[in-house]
């Protein structure tokens, strides 16, 4: 069974929606295996965003992440990482297919509600970067 990575952005946590995009995760069939609510220093959000440093939106990127407490899960799933890509929809909202969590929660292209691991190679970093084995409960 394959595991990917999420994020419920500060916009998200804000707003009121962890609880109704926790409820979403299970009801899709992930099961959450980690979770933890936490904010990230700046010198985590930058590590975590280091793939983005050469993109222009990169220094507000880690300004946003930085605003409030966010929820980090690890999720197991049959093909967890392009399921939970699915379910987050584009990164735009504006693009984001019906029902998909950043069409129902995001702000905007950057207060976009949610993070996921865009493969399975970086969903093993981006757990590693945030839990340790004895944190992940199957
Ligand atoms: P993704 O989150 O859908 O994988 P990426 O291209 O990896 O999208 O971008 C990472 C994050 O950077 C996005 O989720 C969003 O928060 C932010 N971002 C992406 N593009 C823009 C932009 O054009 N302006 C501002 N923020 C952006
Ligand atoms: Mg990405």
């Amino acid at each position: 069974m394959e595991r990917t990575f999420g994020i419920i952005k500060p916009d998200a946590v804000k707003n009121g929606f962890s609880g109704k995009i926790i409820d979403r995760i299970e009801s899709e069939g992930f099961k959450i295996i980690g979770m933890r609510k936490l904010s990230l220093s700046k010198a985590d959000a930058e590590k975590f965003y280091a793939v983005h440093k050469e993109r222009p939106f990169y220094g507000e990127l880690v300004a946003f992440m930085t605003t409030g407490p966010v929820v980090v899960l690890c999720m197991q799933k049959d093909n967890a990482v392009k399921a939970w890509r699915d379910l987050m929809g584009a990164t735009n909202p504006a693009d984001a297919d019906a029902n998909t969590l950043r069409k129902l929660y995001a702000e905007s292209i950057e207060a976009n509600a949610v993070h996921g691991s865009d493969s399975l190679e970086n969903a093993k970093i981006e757990i590693e970067f945030f839990f340790s084995d004895k944190d992940l409960v199957a």
